[in-house]
Order: C-alpha cells, then sequence, then structure tokens
C-alpha cells in the first residue's frame, strides 16, 4: 500500500509553487522527481568521500570504489543479472544504446537485416539507422494499430534468418504502451537474432528480470526512476559483452598499453573508459533502494489507478482525444491527448500558467506523430507520488484551456 502523505514528504519540490500555484508535475516520463534520500546520498558523497575511483591507495579513493561497487551490485540484484561485470554504468539510455550499436559495426554486413518497431524514442531509432549506414545492413520496422499496438503477426514475418538484431522498447515513451516484450525476444531467439530493450519508461514502474527475460541486452536512465540525470545503466549478457569491442579508448578501460599494442581489460572496465559519474551511480543505488523499499507491485498498482481515474475523466470532455492503446491494461500510467483543432503547445503553456507541468510536442519520437497525422500531443505522465488530487487540477486546466482556445 502507498501512503501518499509519506511519500510526498520525502519529496522537497513538491513543495514547490509554480506560477503562483502548488507544483502539479506530470512530467515523469521526462524525468522523475528526487526523494531526499537520494539527494542526501548526493551530498554525503560530495562532504565526505569526493575521489577518484579504482586507482588510488589512499583512504578517500578506496571509499569511494567501494560506494561505486555497493551501487553496482545493487543495480545487478534489482535487474536480476547474473554477474555484477555484466552490469555496465552508462551515462543513460543513450549512451548505452549507442554503446551496443557501435559495437555491432564490425558484426553486421550487406545481407544483413535489424527489426526496430513503430513506437520507437528516436534514442532507439537513429544509432541503428547509423549502423545502417556503416555496414549496409537494412532497418526494418514492426508497424503498430492506430491503437498504438505492436502487429505481432507483421514482427513475425519480419524475422529470418537474415535478422541479426531486434530492438523495442518495453514501454513507449509516447502513447505509454506495454510492448509484449517476452514474445518479441522468444521469436527473435528463434532465428538467432539479438535482442535490446530500452526499459526507459519501464524501469520507473516495474522491476525487470533479464534473466527470467532471456534479454541479450537491456538500457535504463537513472534519473527516470528518482535518480540524478548523467547515469543509466546497460545490462549486457556476457557472451555478447565479451563479443563487442570497447565504445570508447582511455584510462581504465586498458589492461596494458603500449604504442605497439594495447590489451583491453575484461569486463565491466572494458566499456567504462574515463573518469565515471561516480557520485551518480552512488546515487542510483540509492534510488534503487528508494524504490524497493516502496515495492514495485505497490508503485504499479497505486500508478495504474491514477490511470484509470483520469482517463475516465479526461475522456469527458468533449472534443478530447486520448491517443494510444484503448485497454488500460496494455498501458502504463503516460495519458497522450490532443483537444480538436487546439495546438497541444497551446494547452501546455496555460497548463503551466496553472502550476501543471505536462510535456507537449513529438516527446522524441516524431514516426509515431507522423503516423497519427498530428503535430504532437499533451502529454501527461503519472508517478507514485502523484495524487487524483492533482489530477482533478489537471482536468480543470484542461476544460479552461479548452474554454479559452476554443
Ligand atoms: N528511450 C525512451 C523510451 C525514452 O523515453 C527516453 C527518454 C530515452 C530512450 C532517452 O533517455 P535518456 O535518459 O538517454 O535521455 N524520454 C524522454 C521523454 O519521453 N521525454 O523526455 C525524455
Amino acid at each position: 500500500m502507498i501512503n501518499i502523505d509519506n511519500i510526498r514528504a520525502d519529496f522537497p519540490i513538491l513543495n514547490r509553487q509554480v506560477n503562483g500555484k502548488p507544483l502539479v508535475y506530470f512530467d515523469n516520463a521526462a524525468t522523475s522527481q528526487t526523494p531526499q534520500q537520494v539527494i542526501d546520498v548526493i551530498v554525503d558523497y560530495y562532504s565526505n568521500y569526493n575521489a577518484n575511483i579504482h586507482r588510488g591507495v589512499h583512504t578517500l579513493s578506496q571509499e569511494a570504489t567501494d560506494l561505486y561497487e555497493d551501487a553496482r551490485l545493487k543495480i545487478q540484484q534489482h535487474f536480476n543479472a547474473k554477474h555484477s561485470y555484466e552490469i555496465l554504468l552508462t551515462s543513460g539510455t543513450t549512451h548505452g544504446i549507442n554503446l551496443v550499436a557501435n559495437g555491432f559495426t564490425s558484426l553486421l554486413d550487406a545481407h544483413d537485416e535489424v527489426i526496430v518497431s513503430a513506437l520507437e524514442h528516436h534514442s532507439n531509432i537513429v544509432p541503428w539507422q547509423m549502423l545502417c549506414e556503416r555496414t549496409g545492413a537494412t532497418l526494418k520496422v514492426i508497424p503498430m494499430t492506430t491503437d498504438g499496438e505492436l502487429i505481432m503477426n507483421a514482427y513475425e514475418a519480419l524475422l529470418s534468418e537474415r535478422t541479426k538484431l531486434v530492438f523495442v522498447n518495453h514501454i513507449s515513451n509516447a502513447l505509454g504502451t506495454i510492448n509484449p516484450i517476452e514474445t518479441i525476444i522468444q521469436k527473435a531467439h528463434e532465428v538467432g537474432a539479438a535482442v535490446l530493450i530500452d526499459g526507459a519508461q519501464s524501469c520507473p514502474h516495474i522491476k525487470p528480470d533479464v534473466q527470467a527475460l532471456d534479454v541479450d541486452f537491456y538500457v535504463a536512465s537513472a534519473h527516470k526512476m528518482c535518480g540524478p540525470t548523467g547515469v543509466g545503466v546497460l545490462y549486457g549478457k556476457e557472451e555478447w559483452l565479451d563479443k563487442l569491442p570497447p565504445y570508447q579508448g582511455g584510462g581504465e578501460m586498458i589492461d596494458q598499453v603500449s604504442f605497439e599494442k594495447t590489451t583491453y581489460a575484461g569486463l565491466p572496465h572494458k566499456f567504462e573508459a574515463g573518469t565515471p559519474n561516480i557520485c551518480g551511480g552512488i546515487a542510483f543505488g540509492a534510488a534503487v533502494d528508494y524504490m524497493n523499499a516502496i515495492g514495485f507491485d505497490a508503485i504499479s498498482r497505486y500508478e495504474h489507478e491514477l490511470l484509470e481515474y483520469a482517463t475516465a475523466q479526461l475522456l469527458e470532455i468533449e472534443g478530447l482525444e486520448i491517443i494510444g492503446p484503448k485497454d488500460l491494461k496494455n498501458k502504463t500510467s503516460v495519458i497522450s491527448f490532443n483537444l480538436k483543432d487546439i495546438h497541444p503547445y497551446d494547452v501546455g503553456t496555460i497548463l503551466d500558467k496553472m502550476g501543471i507541468a505536462v510535456r507537449t510536442g513529438h516527446h522524441c519520437a516524431q514516426p509515431i506523430m507522423d503516423f497519427f497525422n498530428i503535430p504532437g500531443t499533451v502529454r501527461a505522465s503519472f508517478a507514485f507520488y502523484n495524487t487524483k488530487a492533482e489530477i482533478d487540477a489537471l482536468i480543470s486546466g484542461v476544460k479552461k484551456a479548452k474554454m479559452m482556445l476554443s
């Protein structure tokens, strides 16, 4: 059970006023807010432990290294990875995807095909297009229905012995669709293709089990799950991480360096060149602890209640259309909507005047907007620290925007 008063007390920013009104933060799919427990870890790190890691004999460096590696273990446990060295700490989802896309350059050729879905964020499209340009491989796209759900028959028809990689997000950032990744992974493996799942939008709501999924790569960003910006995770199966070459060269990722030849460090350091976001990694571990203490079952159950409550009320507003799955079982707490003949940006601007933060536009998913032939949507995305009273404020804000703009 969510104790909403206790939870809200953990988030100092929720006491803010915006434009003279209490902040209603419904842009959680862009970035989540940070609880005091995580802020305290950041302050404690810079107050007491700040040093470079993996290299110093001195006490501070050893303590900082222990904290950083302890965070990796927490993240390993959270994702249920078999080995801690399969957990690479990155700067975020985008970094993780680019690392894998770059690594596959020498493993693909013009005969090969890679598959993405019609529901992807640009960061799960562009790096694969760049990979295809480098290798001559062909990019195929799993189409979707007008409800924003992937057409699985079409996916199966795309798969062949040419398919080398499949990239799909677990949950769409633009529409909230939960994709059937278990089936997607299983079918890809039947033709010998590797699968990368973009978990940027699922990890705030769901605890993924990478071993049960049997997924090859899974990426996420800390800043969408109560952690800081500039840090994230790439889980990779050991056999794949061994096959891929390093992404960046530099300090930390080497075994021996001479001008004739350099040999690389083992996992995970082979992929972690340079000084990482040490404090960010430690705070990511604290964020994972914080969310697990609340519990992902309780989080997703509560968020689903918010989704049902908001959907029912929004649909009562005449001329309002929700884009995405009609069946709320296939959806997380993201609502993308439009008011007939009104530009989403105008709605967002009026909501901001009322202290309500939503995102408007294409949400870095232009192909989705093109598919629906719309310039963008208004997106309200809820987290476990939001309330029904805040949704009431959104509903009256949308009604007011409609009145002012029609
Ligand atoms: N993949 C998905 C599904 C995302 O939603 C995002 C960010 C990314 C990748 C990129 O994550 P980053 O942490 O590397 O930037 N999505 C959003 C959004 O929906 N609004 O702002 C950022």
